[in-house]
């Protein structure tokens, strides 16, 4: 971080149905059929078939920005803006639309379509007090077997359910296995993040050098054990999951 370039992979979660508070806001704003997608930014491609959720930051604004008569993403401000300059995003170099703006928690609980995850029925958004404004696309999918992180919030959301204002369904999806390592087994952010007694996402330190463990034995020691890329090592996976992803027209390459 901090020199050079980051390569994310953009996911396009499409948007199945929104809540009250965002249809409101949203009224009149978009064309009859438009489809609306979240795009979280990723540095993990090949753990997207585990995604059970999409956190965004509930006091952090986003815009939906039209990238097409049909097609329009919801990102923060920074992100559309280098994103218009970028090839193969919006159609007029340096131009990104913007046709609404809310905050995030205006769309909690907005059923989205994750690509790949094996929860087909849809991932519901939900808050994430730690979700920066700076970095990718202020919008996080979320993978808790794989990302030390998602699994602490997970873990809060569950159990303030009612404090966070969301329906305990909506965080208590399956945490698929997918990728072995030697020393943290199938699911390496749960271990870690038990192994660290990491009480909160708010643990920051702690979940800094979760973070670091998890990447360094799954980047460098870690096995694929779901889909079609099974059996193949994490490096390997990581480009050809993402290749699939980007034929298939459910993600874009992004760089910061
Ligand atoms: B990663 P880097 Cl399975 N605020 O994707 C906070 N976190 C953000 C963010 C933001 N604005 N934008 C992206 N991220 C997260 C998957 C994943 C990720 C796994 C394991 C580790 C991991 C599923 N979440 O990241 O600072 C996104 O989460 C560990 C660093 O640009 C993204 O990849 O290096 C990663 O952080 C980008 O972090």
């Amino acid at each position: 971080e901090g020199v050079g370039v980051q390569e994310y992979t953009a996911l396009k979660l499409k948007v199945k149905e929104w809540p009250e508070s965002a249809k409101k806001i949203l009224d009149g704003k978009l064309p009859e059929g438009a489809n609306v997608y979240f795009i979280p930014a990723t540095l993990r491609p090949e753990t997207m078939y585990g995604q059970t959720c999409c956190f965004v930051g509930p006091n952090i604004e986003y815009g939906v920005f039209k990238v097409s008569e049909t097609e329009f993403f919801v990102c923060s401000q920074r992100a559309a803006r280098n994103m218009s300059y970028q090839p193969g995003i919006f159609p007029i170099w340096g131009e990104w639309p913007r046709v609404a703006s809310f905050k995030g928690k205006d769309v909690i609980g907005t059923l989205i379509d994750a690509p790949l995850s094996i929860h087909k029925d849809g991932v519901r958004i939900l808050p994430m007090e730690t979700v920066k404004d700076t970095k990718g696309t202020a919008v996080v999918t979320c993978v808790p077997s794989d990302s030390p992180d998602d699994y602490a919030t997970v873990m809060d959301l569950s159990k303030k359910a009612e404090y966070y204002g969301i329906k305990k369904e909506w965080v208590d999806l399956e945490i698929l296995p997918i990728i072995d390592t030697p020393t943290y087994g199938n699911l390496t952010a749960k271990r870690l993040v038990e192994e660290m007694k990491i009480q909160s996402p708010k643990d920051t330190k702690k979940l800094e050098e979760a973070k670091e463990k998890a990447y360094k034995e799954g980047f460098y020691k870690g096995t694929i054990i779901y889909g079609e890329f099974k059996g193949k090592s994490v490096e390997q996976a990581k480009n050809l999951v993402r290749k699939k992803l980007m034929d298939s027209g459910d993600a874009f390459n992004y760089a910061e």
